[in-house]
């Protein structure tokens, strides 16, 4: 999708168009003040102050219908460069623009405004000559907004749009728009009785209906195989820990906006844990340990609670209750690099087996000027930071630096991929950490009989279950591969008056060969069954008469495909059974 805001024409356009909708919106609400109109990724919103109006869904069609009969009028743009006090002036009785112009500096800005009509907004610019080029528009949606996003301020209601040269432009913009909804996972995820939620349990905690338990539990035992092989032992901790607990880890003084609220039992005061840290570390501690048992390697698919503001909590994808699938791996200092480089190839590995192949490595170093945010040890981070890019070189992948962007204990490597609505999420990441082992007084025995302390990987693959459910969805459009649909095969009789006796039949093969299957015999017409199967997206549909009966075969239609093919029960079960060992 075409990033509107880094295209300088398209910017410019978006940006011109801003400035006639909040013409459009002043001329049918003058009491209208108007906060900022930025462009961004995907056109151009603006942050209106309507008194006590709120936007609905009949006003953006009013406002577009003003918007084009101002750009017919056809007004130049112009551009006019005033001083401060003419500016505080000209926008006195308008509270927004006056906190704006307040905050600018005279010396180094040259305060600038635009008048189109009679119409003049404070504006940097640049802008297009006439508002006769915004022809191809369109007001996208509309939500509030919180003045300066502090939820303490007056909520101010936000009108998006998006502006092209061309009709054609337009429409392309608005399909792909259209489709990306389709694809968005709240949307599959309703369809597919995959998840829900119910404000009496509370914002941001979906719960996984059964078939979305499946989809998880199928994650969990692919995941969990790969640990194993890969020499990770698994444990259980409880999804609470003390205060103490996250003072000692120094979760309590970094990271407590993040969580919830603590809570009193009896003399222990307890918070939800929003990692799991913590307690790995305690595991690792109930024993002492030498240099040849490193790495240890602790997993565990771990409850934790974040506190997620409420406008942020999306479906799966951010959630305040989550199930990371975590490990915190124990290492030497000679270690990291190539345990480092086993979870990169882990990353690789399972991303080629669900087919992700749009996303990027972002690698996280410190400021090392920043000397507050990061704990001094230039050695330790140099030699951490070069590591890590040693080890990306030697495996040839991609990757970006953000400088400034390291945890306070350690540089990260992080997976960025693209939903279908929204800006880019982190799935995996793996932090490397100086500190933590520190903190709780972890050591191991060296070859020469010395304590040391060990460092700590902390990694996760899929990230959350949730939001990698959330992504593999809009990935598939909700068409999973065999080995993750929660029913893979559907049962349809052509009639249940004489195929039900072999159907069932059918099913109880398929069912003792571990598949899931279903059997529809509903008094319904096939037509109707065949036609549902398909909106559940079912990779197969067996259709089963007279013929499959007597002959002791199958008709099956795969998802998505008009094609019917007749095979023996056997041959059937045979290419399956090899299907759902494909990940794809
Ligand atoms: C990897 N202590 C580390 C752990 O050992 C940790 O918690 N890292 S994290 O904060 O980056 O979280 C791990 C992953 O959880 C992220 O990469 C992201 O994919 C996922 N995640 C984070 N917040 C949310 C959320 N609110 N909803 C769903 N998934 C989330
Ligand atoms: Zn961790």
């Amino acid at each position: 999708m075409i990033n509107i805001k880094e295209n300088i024409d398209l910017n410019k356009l978006n940006h011109s168009c801003a400035h006639l909708m909040a013409q459009a919106v002043k001329h049918l609400y003058p009491e209208a003040k108007f906060w900022v109109g930025p462009v961004i990724e995907e056109g151009f919103y603006y942050d209106i102050d309507l008194g006590d109006k709120v936007i609905t869904e009949e006003d953006l069609p009013k406002i577009e219908k003003e918007m084009k009969k101002l750009s017919k009028d056809g007004k130049r743009i112009v551009r006019h460069e005033i001083s401060k006090d003419e500016a505080l002036n000209m926008f006195k009785d308008d509270p927004y623009k006056v906190d704006l112009i307040s905050r600018m500096d005279e010396e180094s800005t040259v305060i600038s405004c635009y008048t189109q009509g009679n119409f003049t907004d404070l504006c940097r610019g640049p802008h297009v000559d006439t508002v006769k080029e915004l022809k191809y528009f369109k007001l996208i949606k509309f939500s509030g907004a919180y003045w300066k996003g502090d939820s303490k301020n007056k909520m101010l209601q936000r009108i998006y749009g998006v502006c092209f040269r061309t009709e054609e432009d337009l429409n392309d913009y608005l399909n792909e728009l259209e489709e990306r909804k389709n694809r968005d996972h709240r949307k599959i995820g309703k369809e597919l009785d995959i998840f829900m939620s119910d404000d009496l349990v509370g914002k941001g905690m979906p719960l996984w209906l059964p078939n979305g338990a499946l989809i998880r539990k199928e994650l969990e035992n692919y995941i969990y195989a790969k640990e194993q092989k890969l020499g990770y032992v698994h444990v259980y901790t409880p999804c609470v820990g003390t205060v103490d607990l996250y003072k000692t880890s120094g979760h309590w003084d970094h990271y407590k906006e993040n969580m919830f609220p603590s809570m009193k039992v009896d003399e222990e005061e307890f918070v939800l844990r929003p990692m799991n840290c913590p307690h790995h570390m305690l595991v690792y501690k109930n024993k002492l340990h030498s240099y040849r048992e490193l790495p240890i390697r602790i997993g565990e698919f771990a409850t934790d609670f974040r506190y997620e503001a409420s406008g942020a909590v999306k479906g799966l994808e951010r959630v305040r209750c989550m199930c990371q699938n975590d490990a915190h791996l124990f290492v030497t200092p000679e270690q990291i690099g190539e345990e480092f480089k086993k979870v990169v190839q882990l990353i690789l590995d399972v991303y080629q087996d669900f087919g992700i192949t749009n996303y990027k490595f972002r690698l996280s170093l410190r400021d090392p000027e920043d000397k507050e945010k990061y704990f001094d040890d230039d050695e330790m981070w140099n030699n951490a930071e070069s590591k890590l890019r040693e080890v990306l070189n030697t495996l040839g992948v991609e990757y970006f630096e953000a400088v400034g962007e390291a945890a306070f204990y350690g540089p990260k490597l992080d997976v960025e991929v693209k939903p279908a609505v929204g800006p880019e999420i982190t799935l995996s990441t793996c932090q490397l950490d100086f500190l933590l082992p520190r903190r709780f007084e972890l050591s191991y025995i060296d070859s020469e009989g010395n304590k040391q302390v060990p460092v700590v990987l902390h990694r996760a693959i899929f990230g959350t279950f949730d939001r990698f459910t959330a992504f593999v969805l809009e990935e598939t459009k909700g068409a999973l591969p065999l080995w993750l649909s929660p029913v893979q095969i559907e049962i349809v009789p052509v009639n249940n008056e004489y195929h039900l006796e072999y159907s069932d039949k059918v099913f109880n093969l398929l069912k003792e060969n571990n598949f899931r299957v279903e059997l529809d015999s509903r008094d319904e017409k096939m037509g109707y069954k065949i036609r549902e199967a398909q909106t559940r997206k079912i990779p197969y549909t067996l259709v089963l008469g007279n013929n499959e009966r007597d002959n002791n075969t199958v008709t099956y239609r795969k998802y998505g495909e008009e094609k019917t093919t007749t095979v023996s029960t056997e041959e059937f079960i045979e290419m399956i059974n090899s299907q759902r060992k494909e990940y794809k």
